[in-house]
């Protein structure tokens, strides 16, 4: 089966955070998922901007940046002059007065124009925002920590967005809680990419070439 696989760089090790970046990208990694936070959209504050440039020196692949941050039309360009064309930008539109203007900002730079909905959030009140978009990253957790349990509920956002994914031109992603029968059960319903943290790839005492070889045989 064809989908992507996204390290959720927060999870990392800093202390060795070069050798992070190499040893996922000989495990086949596709691309690495930056998770920005400002302590007011979220609770936490994980990764922000250096972090990000870093990660963007240490690799040439793509980078898979989720803004969790308010009014990110104030600040997203910082981050669209450090990324290279081709690299995503999510946002959240609950985050932004007039969430279209801050995806034309993205759209402008280059970069692949994303929202992420929150598990509380309808596929029906973003609906016109999936005109616009490439990726829609839909969070199984509430944003702002790694090691959260799933919630069930969002199986039907999931469902209603396979069915208007192709007319509407976007492709669906996941992020939170992610375990290799979730991959397996939704990447057959159309879901491109997952993001990988602490339930299946860090932490593990096991070399990511490992975990991501098993996850690719088993779906
Ligand atoms: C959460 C963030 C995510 C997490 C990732 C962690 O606010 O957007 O990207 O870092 O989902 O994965 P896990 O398996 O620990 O939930
Ligand atoms: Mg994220």
């Amino acid at each position: 089966m064809n989908y992507e696989l996204m390290a959720s760089m927060m999870c990392a090790d800093y202390g060795h955070l070069e050798d992070e970046v190499k040893k996922l990208e000989e495990g086949g990694i596709d691309s690495f998922h930056i998770d920005i936070m400002d302590g007011r959209y979220v609770p936490n504050y994980a990764m922000s901007l250096n972090d990000m440039k870093y990660i963007a020196k240490a690799t040439t692949k793509p980078l898979d940046v989720h803004l969790m941050v308010e009014h990110p039309n104030n600040t997203v360009q910082l981050f669209l002059d450090e990324l290279r064309k081709g690299d995503t930008v999510y946002i959240h539109p609950e985050a932004e007065y007039h969430p279209s203007t801050t995806l034309q900002k993205i759209i402008n730079a280059g970069m692949v124009p994303g929202i992420a909905i929150n598990p509380g959030t309808s596929v029906e009140s973003v609906l016109e925002l999936l005109q616009i978009v490439d990726k829609v990253l839909v969070m199984s957790v509430n944003p702002g920590n790694a090691g959260q349990m799933y919630m069930p509920y969002v199986r039907k956002k999931y469902e209603k967005l396979s069915k208007i994914r192709e007319e509407m031109g976007f492709e669906i992603y996941w992020d939170g809680a992610c375990s290799k029968d979730k991959i397996q059960e939704f990447a057959p319903m159309g879901v491109k990419g997952f993001v990988l943290g602490t339930t299946l790839l860090f932490g593990k005492k096991k070399p990511y070439k490992d975990i991501l070889d098993e996850i690719r045989t088993f779906a």
